[in-house]
Parts: C-alpha cells; sequence; structure tokens
C-alpha cells in the first residue's frame, strides 16, 4: 500500500502509439492477444526497462518483434511486466493473455454482467485485460477484433467505427472489427459482447454529417430507451450551439448493463451505462430517473471532448474532465429542463454531499496531492466542487470569454493529455484576467467561511459591507491563504425594492464583488435608508455564509429578494435555525411548535400561492431541510434523533399551519393528462408531491387514507413511488399494504424492486435495523450486484441518519459487517459504502464511541487497498 503523489509525476518512459486488440471471448476463459508498438519516449535512455502493468492475467505468450520471448528476458511481479533490456528505438510486442470474465465480481476490466460481456477500464481496468502501460497519458489508436459464439453473443461492439464483420466457417462464430481513429488512454478502451436488443436513430450535426446512434438493451427492454435517445440527440444539439463542439465519429453507442459500479462510463464512441441510468417507462421511473437519465446521458456525452478530446495527464488531475463536464452537464440541464431551481438543486447536492466531506477526515483538494487507491477519488469534492470551480471562473470572465477560453483549451491541447494549468491558463489567456490566486481553489481543501455584516451611515449614506473570510485546517494542510472568491450581493430597500450598487463612483455590474483578502470592505454609495443585505446570490460560490442578520430580516428576504435563490435560501435558514435550536443539547420543541414556527408558514405562504411561480420552485420551498442539513449545521455533539424529532414537529406545525393553502395546492395540480416527462408537467407532479409530503406530517388517519388513495390512484412511476415514500414513515397497515402491493406488482422488475428496498431502509422508523437486516435475507436481495447493495444498504446507510446512527450503535455495526463481506470481491463498492461514516467526529459522544468502535473493529480486519484508505482515514 503506497501513497502516490502529484509531485512524483513524471512522464512515461515508452509511449504506445498503436494497439491491435483481438479478444475472443469466452465465460470461463477470455483469450486477448494485442500488438502493440512501442517507442521510447524523449528523453529516455537506452536500456531503461520497459514496464507494464497487468493483474489478474494469465500470460500465454510474449513476442519481440515477432520473436517468442524465452522466460528469462522478462519477469512477472505482483501488477508487473517487466522487459529488463528493450531493444533501442520502436519495437512491438505481441502478448497473448487469458482473463476470466466469469470470475470477476470487482467489475473491472472485462466481465459478465447478466450474460453480457462488456468492459469497465477507468481507472486502471484495462491492465485486467492486458499486459499494458496503464497510465492517461499514454494515447494510441486502437483496432479491434472481437470473436464469440454467434447463437449467445450476436452482438459485438468497440470503441470507433465499424470496420467489418463476418462468420468464422464452420464454429458458430462470428467476430467483428473496429476501428478508433482518435488516439485515446487506455482507460477509454470499450469492448461489448451479448444477446441485446436494439433501437437506432441519427444525428446530422451542424456540419452535415450524419451520425448513426444506437442504444442496446436486454432483449424486452426496448420501449424504455426512448427517454435516452431523444436526451442525447438534445446534448448533441446542445454542445454545438453552446460550445461549437461537434460530434467526430460516425456511429455513436450506449450499452446498458446491470451490474455496474458507478453510474456511466463515457467510452470514445460507446459509452456503457448502468441500466438505471438509460431505462425509463412513465410506469417505471419517476420524473427524478428522467432527469438523472437525460443529465447523466448528456455528461458522458459531454465526454466525448472533455476527458476523451483532451484527457488527463494523469490522475490527479481528475477534475479536469470530472468537474467541467459536470459543470456543462448542469448548463445543460438548466437550459433545458430547471431554469432557476437548478442551481437550488446543484447547492443542495454540494452541501449536503461535498460539504461534510470538506470538513471531515476524508477531505482533500478539487485536485488532490496525493492518494493511495484512485478509486477512492471519484469524489463529490472533484466531481461536484470541481464543477463550481469551472462556474466561479465563468462567473469571474464572463460567459462569453468562458466560451473563448473553452475554444482556446481545445486548440491548444486536443488529441493530448492535459493538467488543471492547461486549462486555468486558457481561461486567464482568454480574458486576460491573472487567475494566479484562483488556482489555490484547486490545491487548497476545506470550504471557506464567509462572515458578512452591514454597518448603514446615515449622514454619509452609505452602507458598508464588511467580509471575512477563514479556509478551515483540513487534514494535511492547518493553514491557508485566502481565496479569490466572486461573491453576488444585493441590498433591498424597506419597500422591497432592489438599490443600485455603486462602489467608488461606479456601478457593479450584476452585484458581483471579487473577495480576495482576508478582510475586505465595501462601502455603496447613495444608499437612501437602512437595506437589507442579500449575501451570495445564486449561490456564486462554494462557501459558507454566515450574517449578523434577525429573523425578521430573513423572513424579509424570504418575501423580497428579487433573487430566487436567496429567497428558498432564506427560508432554509430560518427552518434550520429553528430545527437546530430545538435539536441542540437536548430537545426543546419550543421553537419548531410555537410563535417562530408560526411565523415561518406566514412568510412562506404568499411564494406558495404566487402562480407566476415555477411549480418546481415552489415544490423546492415546500422541502424543509434535510435531517443532515440540521446535523451539518450542529456541526458538533449531534444526536440524530432529536433532529428527527424536531423536524417532524416543524412539519407537522406547517402541516397544520398551511392546511388550507396545501390542499388548494393538492387539488389544483391533480390531472388526467396522461403522463408527459416534460418540465411543466414534472414541476406539477413536484409541487403536488411535495404538498401530499408535508399534509402527510399530521400523522391523522385522514392524512394516511390521502396517501394510500394517491398511491392507489398513480398512473405513474412518480406519484406510486412518492405516496410509498410517505407512507414507509408511519408504521401502518396501510403502509404494508401499499408495500405488498408495490412488491407483487414489481418483482420481475430488478429496477423499480431497488426502489422497494430503498423506500424501506430510509423509513426513519426505530424498527429500521431490524428492517434492513429482514431484506438483507430476502430471496431478492444479492450483494453482488451493486445497484441492489446501494438500494438496501446504501439508502440506509447514507439516507437514513437515525437509523444508520442508532444510539446504541446498531446501525454501525451493520454497515460495517456488510460492507466488510463485499469488499472480499468488489472493493470500490465496499469503499464507497463506508464514506457513510465521514461525519462520526461530529456526533454526540455515545454515538461517536459506536462509531469507533466499527471502524477499529475494520482496520484490525484484512481490507482491500481501497477500504483500507477510507477506514484508516476515515480514523483519523
Ligand atoms: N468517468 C467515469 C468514472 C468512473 C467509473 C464509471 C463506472 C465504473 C467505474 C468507474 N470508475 C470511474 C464516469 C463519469 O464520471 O463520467
Ligand atoms: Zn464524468
Amino acid at each position: 500500500r503506497t501513497t502516490k503523489f502529484l509531485k512524483d509525476y513524471a512522464p512515461p518512459e515508452y509511449l504506445i502509439k498503436d494497439v491491435a486488440l483481438d479478444a475472443s471471448l469466452a465465460p470461463k476463459g477470455a483469450r486477448v492477444s494485442s500488438r502493440i508498438s512501442i517507442e521510447p519516449n524523449a528523453g529516455t535512455v537506452a536500456g531503461t526497462p520497459l514496464v507494464l502493468d497487468g493483474e489478474a492475467l494469465t500470460l500465454e505468450s510474449i513476442a519481440l518483434n515477432g520473436q517468442e520471448l524465452e522466460a528469462g528476458r522478462y519477469t512477472l511481479s505482483p501488477g508487473k511486466l517487466t522487459i529488463a533490456n528493450p531493444p533501442v528505438g520502436s519495437f512491438t510486442l505481441d502478448i497473448v493473455t487469458r482473463c476470466n470474465p466469469e470470475a470477476n465480481l470487482e467489475l473491472s476490466g472485462l466481465y459478465l454482467s447478466s450474460g453480457t460481456y462488456c468492459t469497465q477500464c477507468e481507472p486502471e481496468g484495462f491492465r485486467r485485460i492486458t499486459y499494458f502501460i496503464d497510465r492517461p497519458d499514454v494515447l494510441a489508436t486502437y483496432t479491434v477484433r472481437l470473436e464469440a459464439d454467434r447463437k449467445s453473443v450476436p452482438v459485438l461492439l468497440s470503441n470507433g467505427n465499424p470496420v467489418d464483420a463476418g462468420e468464422i466457417e464452420g464454429t458458430g462464430r462470428h467476430y467483428a472489427i473496429w476501428h478508433d481513429p482518435h488516439p485515446k488512454p487506455s482507460y477509454l478502451f470499450a469492448l461489448v459482447g451479448g444477446n441485446l436488443a436494439s433501437i437506432h436513430d441519427t444525428f446530422t450535426t451542424a456540419s452535415g454529417r450524419e451520425v448513426a446512434l444506437g442504444i442496446y438493451v436486454e432483449p424486452g427492454k426496448e420501449d424504455r430507451c426512448d427517454w435516452a435517445m431523444e436526451s442525447l440527440k438534445r446534448a448533441m444539439r446542445w454542445d454545438e450551439e453552446r460550445f461549437g463542439l461537434e460530434y467526430d465519429l460516425d456511429v455513436f453507442n450506449i450499452v446498458a448493463v446491470s451490474d455496474f459500479n458507478m453510474g456511466a462510463m463515457e467510452n470514445k464512441g460507446l459509452n456503457i451505462f448502468n441500466d438505471k441510468l438509460v431505462l425509463a417507462r412513465p410506469d417505471t421511473a419517476s420524473d427524478a430517473d428522467y432527469t438523472s437519465i437525460e443529465s447523466v446521458i448528456a455528461h458522458e456525452y459531454f465526454h466525448n471532448w472533455t476527458g476523451n478530446r483532451v484527457t488527463c495527464r494523469d490522475w490527479f488531475q481528475l477534475c479536469l474532465k470530472e468537474g467541467l463536464t459536470v459543470f456543462r452537464d448542469q448548463e445543460f440541464t438548466d437550459d433545458v429542463r430547471m431554469g432557476p431551481v437548478m442551481r437550488i438543486l446543484t447547492a443542495r447536492l454540494l452541501k449536503a454531499r461535498q460539504f461534510p466531506e470538506d470538513a471531515g477526515p476524508l477531505a482533500h483538494p478539487v485536485r488532490p496531492a496525493s492518494y493511495i487507491e484512485i478509486n477512492n477519488f471519484y469524489t463529490a469534492t472533484v466531481y461536484e466542487k470541481g464543477a463550481e470551480l469551472c462556474r466561479m471562473l465563468q462567473t469571474l470572465i464572463g460567459k462569453d470569454a468562458f466560451r473563448q477560453g473553452i475554444a482556446l483549451y481545445f486548440e491548444r491541447n486536443d488529441g493530448t493529455a492535459a493538467t488543471v494549468e492547461d486549462f486555468v491558463s486558457a481561461m486567464a489567456d482568454a480574458s486576460g484576467r491573472d487567475l494566479t490566486q484562483f488556482m489555490r481553489w484547486y490545491t487548497q481543501s476545506g470550504t471557506p467561511e464567509i462572515a458578512c455584516s452591514l454597518d448603514y451611515d446615515p449622514h454619509a449614506k452609505t452602507a458598508r459591507l464588511k467580509v471575512n473570510q477563514v479556509v478551515p485546517p483540513t487534514p494535511g494542510q492547518s493553514s491557508k491563504e485566502p481565496m479569490h472568491i466572486p461573491l453576488k450581493v444585493g441590498l433591498i430597500g424597506a419597500n422591497g425594492d432592489e438599490l443600485p450598487l455603486k462602489l467608488n463612483g461606479e456601478t457593479v455590474p450584476g452585484g458581483l464583488l471579487e473577495v480576495t483578502e482576508r478582510e475586505q470592505v465595501f462601502e455603496f454609495e447613495d444608499i437612501p435608508a437602512p437595506p437589507t443585505p442579500s449575501i451570495l446570490r445564486d449561490f456564486s460560490a462554494p462557501v459558507r455564509v454566515t450574517t449578523s442578520l434577525k429573523p425578521e430580516q430573513i423572513e424579509f428576504l424570504m418575501i423580497h429578494d428579487a433573487d430566487p435563490f436567496n429567497r428558498w435560501q432564506a427560508a432554509q435558514t430560518y427552518a434550520t435555525d429553528l430545527i437546530a435550536t430545538a435539536a441542540r443539547d437536548g430537545l426543546d420543541l419550543g421553537p419548531v411548535s410555537g410563535p417562530q414556527a408560526a411565523r415561518l408558514a406566514q412568510a412562506l405562504e404568499p411564494g406558495l400561492r404566487d402562480e407566476t411561480l415555477a411549480p418546481t420552485y415552489r415544490a423546492e420551498t415546500l422541502k424543509l431541510p434535510s435531517e443532515s442539513d440540521i446535523a451539518r449545521e450542529l456541526g458538533r455533539n449531534v444526536d440524530t434523533d432529536a433532529i428527527l424529532a424536531a423536524r417532524d414537529t416543524l412539519r407537522k406545525t406547517l402541516s397544520e399551519a398551511m392546511a388550507d393553502t396545501l390542499s388548494a395546492i393538492y387539488a389544483a395540480t391533480a390531472t388526467d393528462d396522461a403522463f408527459s416527462p416534460d418540465p411543466d408537467s414534472a414541476g406539477r407532479r413536484a409541487l403536488r408531491n411535495a404538498a401530499l409530503d408535508l399534509m402527510t406530517a399530521t400523522g391523522t388517519q385522514e392524512a394516511i387514507d390521502r396517501a394510500l388513495r394517491h398511491y392507489r390512484n398513480a398512473t405513474n412511476m412518480t406519484d406510486s413511488i412518492m405516496a410509498l415514500s410517505v407512507l414507509s414513515h408511519i408504521p401502518s397497515d396501510e403502509c404494508d399494504e401499499a408495500l405488498d402491493d408495490f412488491y407483487t406488482r414489481w418483482q420481475g422488475d430488478a429496477l423499480v424492486l431497488d426502489k422497494w428496498f430503498a423506500v424501506q431502509a430510509r423509513a426513519g422508523r426505530p424498527d429500521s435495523v431490524a428492517t434492513v437486516h429482514r431484506l438483507l435475507g430476502h430471496p431478492k436481495f444479492s450483494l453482488k450486484n451493486p445497484n441492489r447493495v446501494r438500494a438496501l444498504i446504501g439508502s440506509f446507510a447514507m439516507g437514513n441518519p437515525s437509523g444508520f446512527n442508532r444510539a446504541d450503535g446498531a446501525g454501525y455495526a451493520f454497515l460495517a459487517q456488510q460492507a466488510l463481506k463485499i469488499d472480499g470481491f468488489n472493493p470500490h463498492v465496499a469503499a464507497r459504502l463506508l464514506g457513510a461514516f465521514e461525519s462520526w467526529k461530529t456526533l454526540e459522544p455515545g454515538r461517536q464511541a459506536h462509531a469507533k468502535k466499527a471502524l477499529q473493529g475494520l482496520s484490525s480486519a484484512e481490507l482491500s487497498t481501497d477500504a483500507y484508505e477510507i477506514v484508516t482515514k476515515t480514523l483519523g
């Protein structure tokens, strides 16, 4: 177990320019022959040993320039094949290996998913297919010949364009040849072989080239592919219009498989997807599924440029492709679907996933300086915070300059493996801005804390905004330098009008301030009366803000702030304060049941009744901060039962206080229209379901009956899963009836059944540990399928704070035990589950002791490198 450091990066000694791969597929022994042309990199000293990576392979033969190599000419050691004295200059290697797809439960390299051969090579899976220099800065062109049994494996796909296909006479086998003309790193290699059904379409690029599009799925699932295909075409068009980026091959294929470690993979011309992110039909997929499919299809497609055409020099640069591509998919979703709500969803996700990571023992910079296992660094920090850095760049330099920066980045780096510096320097050069200080966002971990206070001077008619920034210490980084922060602000007059912002006689465009010092004062002129400040509009930077606003001012912002994000944020802040106050150091239900809670309802109602506001936006207003949001706000001595009780009480108080409004919304949003996933229809469903959810918080028989009716009357998955989820929190016959009905209907459909497992795992009920234990023994449960594991164990550990953090430690013991079992065959999935322990040090002492015991137990077990890194770093 070694730590790798960014500072130790050295270019490869040898390059591979061309690969000819021949894969003969068989379940127990796939035979892979590769011919690779190798040349020394510039500066490599003649005779430098050639070291190839290889894992879980059986070497059959190796030949150099056509001559079989005898055993003494090379050495095999764990993970490596070394030729100590390679020839001077260029040469070829012919290597024949075998691997066992059926036994590959790690789902990295070549494996079988429900009978379909597929590959996953990012980050280091190609070395499990053949010996290779398996690092992202070795770029080669690939020609791939695939061969398999014609009857059981009629479909054979790889990267690039199809070249040839045919029968192998008299054998029952057939072959297909694919060629990818674009040099790529090995992590973008893919092959698929299976008995798959498909749908097809075409896309004509802006310059008039026709691209053949295909989506391949298990036979019988073809009727669930249309949404993915429409999403793909929308994404292709959007990338042309927004960034001028066209697709560059003749075909683009997507394959959906049911056993997959993550969401999807952007292999060149052959994206492989977790089927959860492809398959959708109104009765099987919720609006949330439709939205995820659209954004992940777009994300993987966008990688064709940001990741594939320009890739990463090394894995420390992962954010270069992931942060930028997440930013691009967010912009796409914003444009085609969500509008102003998008920023709310993005900020909520960032605060829920990334802020705790940045505040805990696993904190790391967006570009980490070291890692033990790169698989552990596909994190919210690299992805989501990475995307925020791109957004801040766009905010600072402007949308036009950002687009020019992207063009310059491709002009300079197309076909190469680049670094974060290459990206930021393209942005600096395109905009003429100095982004030196901005680079700290990539190297300093921790969420900056911004403290703002406003003083009004009635004589000078000025408002002085004082801003202090602190970046808290994080593991390995005790002191930090100030960041370059785009801070959007507004000042609101007593009548709710927006006041013009003037600094030193100049208008401040878009209210954008640039904070660069530890302490800075902005003095706004010509302010006629004391204003209310609106800080961090549009969530312009991934920071925490504290203000000295009084509750009345927050109420005022909830109603008057012109910035929709901050109007929503004001309501969240108000509710968070009430729940946190009630749950802090014991339980005092006064703040969540008394007059302050009633005032929250009053402030919320006008917005909820305002039909000019988008239904999705109104739906978001109805959702209270989550239990985890409150835990984060408390930051220490967290008692998850107290949080649950306080939050439930506030929900009940609001439900009763706003009963008429909620009923009116629920009635007005009912519809007999056939299901359509369009944003307006989805928005109405979201609003109606949010109203149902809050109405059910009263727990009355009437509310339970309404939820059951909602379930029975549902004509789409959005409504039925929402009703089921609402009922799942209330132990009742009605809940059992709905759960049984759902199971009976969907037991044969894996993706829908995952929802049934997840809903029960998330239910915040006292019996939830017993429930997840019972479901582990369910005949439909399997530890081998990552989707099912995430549905049950993941949903419990990450989506049921009171259950997972049960006071007696039973939740921690459950997770530790299951993760350990999974770690034996799929370390990647196990390590991700163990991330649920990341905030254990914020718990009250009793829970902390139980969590520590579970982690210590794990640390003394035999662990994979993946799990070892997470457990030891989490323990600290
Ligand atoms: N670039 C991919 C990340 C990834 C992955 C995907 C599937 C299985 C294992 C994986 N390891 C890393 C997906 C993406 O972010 O686009
Ligand atoms: Zn990605």
